[in-house]
């Protein structure tokens, strides 16, 4: 592999899977694979698990790592080609991506949707610049539209979790006070697509994502519908997708909290959301305390998904 960017870079998803949990049985047997090798994380946003999974990863492979963050002790950089650089923005992208590529051997890279521009967004502008400019494999650390290191680690949760071949597995909105990225919901409901679960989307209207991330998913406006006989909960916010309202808020409808009402419907459901997660907002103390919620095995799980996706790079590397 050269690129991880979404599900399809894989390859055969089973594979992967059996690469995934042969490495979480023994996660240093590759350690002289990245001898030498350096992954250098570079980070637009804010982050906690992927920053340290990821270094966790790479550090089980033997690699050396670096972290930058962009906004807090590097030179603010210009994204757009062509504009007058007289405002705040000291250096450019198509300077910054080859320098750190050259200091590198695999580049990772955070940037989230910055809502003000779709088709910037959904083209994965910055993420695009990076794979054509730094001269380095590069891997999404979630992007604009997508997070396939979280997918992953979901579904090699998923797989350790299910108690039947073919779970019900529920992707429901839930209410926030800010307006968070399509990346979670849209790539989750790619990779379960890929899968032959059960896989129902629950949404308030107004809240449909992208057609081509649904998929042949089931959408529907009743959350208690959905919930009804559900193995897998997976709860996450987003803005609208669907224009006019692209970016933003148009409910915060706490009747779709996920409490210990709603689970009441499922099928002794786990709980499952990619943190960070607001409390009483997202879900309830008592749903996430609960013994069904696995969010912190699934976030367990972030450095196995990074290992494997590491791992093939590097098999890969010329
Ligand atoms: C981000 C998001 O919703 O995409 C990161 C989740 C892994 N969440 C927040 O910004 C709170
Ligand atoms: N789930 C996830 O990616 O968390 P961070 O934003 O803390 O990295």
């Amino acid at each position: 592999m050269r690129h991880f960017t979404n599900v399809k870079d894989l390859g055969n998803l089973q594979d992967a899977l059996k690469m995934a949990f042969e490495i979480k049985k023994d996660r240093f047997k590759d350690i002289e694979l990245g001898r030498n090798k350096t992954a250098m994380l570079v980070f637009f946003n804010s982050s906690l698990r992927t920053r340290l999974s990821t270094q966790k990863a790479a550090m089980n492979l033997g690699m050396n790592v670096m972290v930058l963050d962009v906004n807090q002790g590097a030179w603010k950089l210009e994204t757009e080609r062509g504009v007058i650089m007289d405002g705040d923005k000291s250096e450019h992208l198509l300077e910054a991506v080859p320098v750190m590529g050259s200091y590198c051997d695999i580049i990772g890279v955070r940037s989230f949707a910055h809502f003000e521009n779709k088709d910037e967004d959904y083209n994965e502008m910055i993420l695009n610049q990076f794979i054509k400019y730094s001269g380095r494999p590069v891997f999404s650390m979630e992007a604009a539209t997508r997070h396939p290191l979280q997918s992953f680690a979901d579904l090699i949760t998923i797989e350790e979790y299910k108690t039947k071949e073919r779970p019900k597995v529920v992707l429901t909105w839930a209410p926030h006070p800010r307006a968070l990225p399509q990346a979670v919901p849209n790539s989750f409901a790619e990779w379960m697509n890929e899968t032959d679960y059960d896989f129902v989307i629950a949404n308030p209207e107004g809240y449909n994502l992208a057609p081509e991330f649904v998929g042949k998913a089931k959408v529907t406006h009743n959350q208690d519908e959905a919930f009804e006989g559900a193995d897998f909960i997976y709860a996450k916010n987003w803005a609208a997708y669907e224009d006019p309202n692209y970016g933003k808020i148009i409910s915060k409808d706490m009747n779709w909290t996920v409490s210990a009402r709603q689970m009441a419907l499922t099928n002794n459901a786990r709980f499952m959301h990619c943190l960070p997660v607001r409390r009483n907002m997202i879900v309830t103390d008592e749903v996430i305390e609960s013994p069904q919620s696995i969010v912190i095995p699934e976030a367990a799980n972030r450095e196995i998904s990074a290992q494997t996706v590491l791992k093939m790079i590097l098999e890969d590397l010329k």
